[in-house]
């Protein structure tokens, strides 16, 4: 096993990943930026290494000073977390070329998944269904692109292949619109990402998203997890996760799980990835597939009983999979509410000091936070400060449990959206299970119509 583990990342999910190197008996560094020295992960880590000042850009996505921090430590191999470089195939290759051990994909699968293009025609070719679509980059002649839209039928949806998470996209209703919004989005794309190319998929309007997690080994062996639904979210940001998914059987998870599996063999990844989909009328759709750790894993950790951050050291160190597909059991439900450092209705951050905290607790109930009460929260990143995540027997007693968890929280100081999560554990429509991604912006503009009505 490796002695010593460099994690590039900060906040919750640097602690998540120090205990996993603590129970492998594996020692920790952390890199850090000037913002985050009274961090809890700082000071629980066997070393630190200030990597610059508190901007993103000059810490934690510096790599020179990362690989810097990993020699002058002897770290053995690095774990880049969510965010920042885990999605970076020129950090990974650069980790492996200076001797290093990266804890995620292999950077030609990184690549081929960044570029969402070339992702999407992977997996169809095996074996994946797709958003049915251009299939491959629109072409330059107007008469061309408007008769793959009139092939698909209004509305279609235009998106860049060097976007995804919601960024670089543009709905497109008419015939009349469609060449401006092309080109609008070509344009948009080469600022943003340096491609200009873009690509046409039949536009779904009300799909649920739901992704596969999978685990696959350096020796082509790959098992699928389960799925979670993140259909609960804001702005292409997640506030909700549960798993299983409402309403998907045993055997439509079996199904599509194994086309996952298969395309995991076929393009020889390894790690720990996730298959996203758009799901409509009993229909998967692949969308894009992530090659990280995913902020919402714990859901399906609790589900399946098994440690995702630790099958990613193992795997990185070419151990094969101890677990077998027959062996992967999902059993009971698990919500996760990402708990902000933002007005609850507003969204606007709220950063600064935690005068008072009280973590929940009892059965089900896990907390994952770097927080601490006296801790300020830095306003250079992210506003999610911790998760916290429930288990039951069923979705009813995980959504009970999460009640009484959020109604034991305590975060003084500084704002949270837990009066939010406390008002979706109540709401009807979630509590049958199954709304589609539009439908918390819904209840949000509903709410902000009421306040001002009154
Ligand atoms: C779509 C779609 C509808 N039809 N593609 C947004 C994020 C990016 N990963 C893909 N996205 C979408 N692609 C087709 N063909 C709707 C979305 C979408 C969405 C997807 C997942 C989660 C939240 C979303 C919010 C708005 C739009």
């Amino acid at each position: 096993m490796f002695e010593k583990i460099l994690i590039a990342n900060r906040g919750e999910i640097a602690l998540r990943i120090q205990r996993a190197c603590r129970e492998l008996g594996i020692k920790t560094v952390v890199v850090h930026s000037e913002a985050d020295r009274e961090a809890k992960y700082v000071k629980l880590a066997d070393e630190s290494v200030c990597i610059g000042p508190p901007s993103s850009a000059q810490s934690y996505l510096n790599i020179p000073a990362i690989i810097s921090a990993a020699e002058v430590t002897d770290a053995e191999a690095i774990h880049p977390g969510y965010g920042f470089l885990s999605e970076n195939a020129d950090f990974a290759e650069r980790v492996e070329r200076s001797g290093f051990v990266f804890i995620g994909p292999r950077p030609e699968n990184i690549r081929l998944m960044g570029d969402k293009v070339s992702a999407k025609d992977a997996m169809k070719k095996a074996g994946v269904p797709v958003v049915p679509g251009s299939d491959g980059p629109l072409p330059e002649e107007g008469t061309e692109i408007q008769k793959v839209a009139r092939a698909l039928k209004y509305p279609v949806i235009i998106k860049a292949a060097g976007g995804g998470g919601g960024r670089g996209m543009r709905v497109v209703h008419t015939d009349a619109a469609l060449l401006p919004a092309v080109s609008l989005t070509r344009t948009e794309a080469e600022a943003a990402f340096g491609n200009p190319t873009v690509y046409m998929e039949k536009f779904l309007e009300h799909p649920r998203h739901i992704e596969i997690q999978v685990l696959a080994d350096a020796h082509r062996n790959a098992i699928y997890l389960g799925e979670r639904d993140c259909s609960m979210q804001r702005r292409h940001q997640k506030v909700l996760e549960e798993a299983p998914a409402p309403d998907i059987t045993a055997r439509q998870r079996a199904k599509i799980g194994e086309r996952c599996v298969e395309a995991c063999k076929k393009i020889n990844y390894r790690g720990a990835g996730t298959f996203e989909f758009l799901y409509e009328d009993g229909e998967f759709y692949f969308i894009e597939m992530n090659t990280r750790l995913q902020v919402e894993h714990p859901v399906t950790e609790l589900v399946t009983g098994i440690d995702i951050v630790l099958q990613q050291i193992r795997i990185a160190r070419n151990e094969k999979l101890g677990i077998r597909q027959r062996d992967v059991e999902v059993r009971g439900h698990a919500i996760e509410c990402r708990i902000n450092a933002e007005d609850p209705f507003t969204f606007t951050p709220s950063p600064g000091r935690i005068t008072s905290y009280h973590p929940p607790g009892g059965p089900g109930i896990r907390v994952d936070t770097h927080i601490y009460q006296g801790y300020v929260v830095p306003p250079y990143y992210d506003s999610m400060i911790g998760k916290l995540i429930a288990y039951g027997a069923t979705r009813d007693q995980a959504i009970r449990r999460m009640r009484v968890a959020l109604s034991e929280m305590v975060v003084q100081g500084i704002e949270t959206n837990i009066p939010l999560h406390q008002d979706l554990l109540t709401d009807t429509r979630f509590l049958r299970g199954g709304t589609s991604i539009h439908y918390l912006e819904q209840k949000l503009a509903q709410m902000a119509k009421r306040a001002t009505a009154t």
